[in-house]
């Protein structure tokens, strides 16, 4: 019987502390999209062939901004998509071949490096400029 009791307090303090952490979880959950409207405009878009082994277009011209970049892995093994520069390091997922992606980046004005950072793909030519402007 005591231990019949204890069980039932026991779950009644755990199922406050569940509700604690839901509403808790529900106002981070409404200022992170305030957040995310805030900052993000309209992206624009630029399409990317990945072949083996070369970026069609292999350099790239875009305003400031936020930019998604559309991936398209025309090849016949895998491709990454990398962008570094200005402070900034993003890549996408590996791509299969046959398969598509996209990565996002928000860009200030500068000269970036694009490319693909599996094996030695870089070296045999999967890799390009973008102009910021
Ligand atoms: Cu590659």
């Amino acid at each position: 019987m005591r231990h019949r009791g204890l069980a039932t307090r026991v779950a009644g303090v755990m199922g406050l502390g569940l509700l604690l952490v839901g509403v808790a979880c529900g106002s981070g959950a409404a200022e992170a999209d305030t957040q995310t409207t805030a900052s993000s405009g309209p992206a624009q878009e630029i399409k990317v062939s990945m072949g083996d082994f070369f970026y069609d277009p292999k350099d790239i011209s875009v305003e400031a901004g936020r930019v998604r970049f559309l991936l398209s892995n025309v090849g016949k093994t895998a491709h990454r998509f990398a962008v570094t520069g200005e402070g900034v390091k993003a890549s996408s997922r590996n791509v299969g071949a046959g398969r598509e992606s996209t990565l996002e980046v928000d860009l200030r004005p500068g000269t970036y490096k694009m490319g693909c950072t599996l094996g030695d793909h870089e070296a045999r030519g999967s890799v390009g400029i973008i102009i910021v402007k």
